[in-house]
C-alpha cells in the first residue's frame, strides 16, 4: 500500500517531521509517500495562505493518482483543498484536522485543540462545526507563536505543553488534539508527560487511510464527490484541465 502524505506548505524540515511520524504509525506493508507542492507559501498561518495552498495540494494529488496511490493525507490543520482533493482522487483522503477530530470523539467526550496563530483560531472552529463536533470540542487554544516557530526550538515546544496543562486544569477535557502538522513529533512526549491522549492528526490519518483501503473503501465517484466534470483549463493551470 502507498500513501502520500502532503505538507500543503513548502518547508521542507516540517514535510521531513511530518513523515517521520507518518511512518512511525505505517503497517509493515505500507509506504509512506511524504512531499510538499513546489509552489506555495513556507506555512500555512490564514485564509489567503490556505487559499495559495490548494491548488499546490491538488497538482499532489493529481500526480498521486497517476502514480497510482492507495491514499492520501492533507497535513495541515485547516485541511485545506479537501473535498476538491477527494473530487479528483478515486482513493481515500484525509485531512489531519477531521481525522485527529473524530479520533479524539472515539476516546473521549471531550477535547480541547491546541493549535498556533490565535488568528488561526475562526479556522479551526469553521471545522469543529463543519466536522460534527461542537459537541465533543471543550475549547479552542493557541500558543499564538508562529507556525515556523515550531521548527526552530523549544519556545513553541513551551508554549505547547503550557497550553495542554491550562486544558487539563480548564476545559474538562479527555484529550488534546493538536492543532499544526509540525506539532506531529510533539504528541508522544507530551501523552506521556501529561497522562492525558494527544492527537496528532498525520499518525491518525495514516492509520485511517490504511483501514480505509485495507477495507476496498475509497473516495465515492457517485454524487457530488464524483470526478470534476470535463472543461478546459488555461494558462498555468492548464494542467488541470479534464477531459474525461
Ligand atoms: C499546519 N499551518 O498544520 C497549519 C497550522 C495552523 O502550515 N501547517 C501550517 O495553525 O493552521
Amino acid at each position: 500500500m502507498k500513501i502520500k502524505v502532503i505538507n500543503p506548505n513548502t518547508t521542507a524540515s516540517m514535510t521531513a517531521k511530518i513523515g517521520a511520524a507518518a511512518c512511525a504509525v505505517a503497517s509493515p506493508g505500507t509506504e509512506i509517500v511524504a512531499c510538499h507542492p513546489e509552489m506555495g507559501p513556507a506555512a500555512i498561518e490564514g485564509h489567503y495562505d490556505e487559499a495559495l495552498s490548494v491548488i499546490g495540494v491538488l497538482d499532489e494529488i493529481r500526480k498521486g493518482e497517476v502514480d497510482g496511490m492507495d491514499g492520501y493525507v492533507i497535513a495541515c490543520f485547516g485541511d485545506p483543498g479537501l473535498l476538491a482533493a477527494r473530487e479528483l482522487a478515486k482513493a481515500p483522503v484525509l485531512g489531519i484536522a477531521e481525522a485527529a477530530m473524530h479520533a479524539a470523539s472515539f476516546i473521549t467526550m471531550g477535547f480541547s485543540i491546541v493549535t498556533t496563530l490565535e488568528r488561526t483560531r475562526g479556522i479551526a472552529q469553521a471545522l469543529v462545526d463543519r466536522y460534527g463536533m461542537t459537541r465533543f470540542c471543550r475549547q479552542i487554544r493557541t500558543i499564538d507563536l508562529p507556525v515556523l516557530s515550531l521548527e526552530d526550538g523549544t519556545e513553541a515546544e513551551t508554549a505547547v505543553l503550557q497550553e495542554c496543562h491550562r486544558a487539563m486544569k480548564e476545559d474538562g477535557c479527555g484529550a488534546i488534539v493538536l492543532g499544526c502538522g509540525g506539532m506531529a513529533d510533539l504528541a508522544a512526549p507530551l501523552s506521556q508527560q501529561l497522562g492525558i491522549p494527544v492527537i496528532d492528526g498525520v499518525g491518525v490519518a495514516v492509520k485511517f487511510v490504511e483501514a480505509l483501503a485495507g477495507l476496498g473503501l475509497g473516495t465515492s465517484k457517485v454524487g457530488e464527490l464524483a470526478y470534476p466534470t470535463s472543461k478546459p483549463c488555461l494558462g498555468m493551470l492548464s494542467a488541470f484541465t479534464r477531459s474525461t
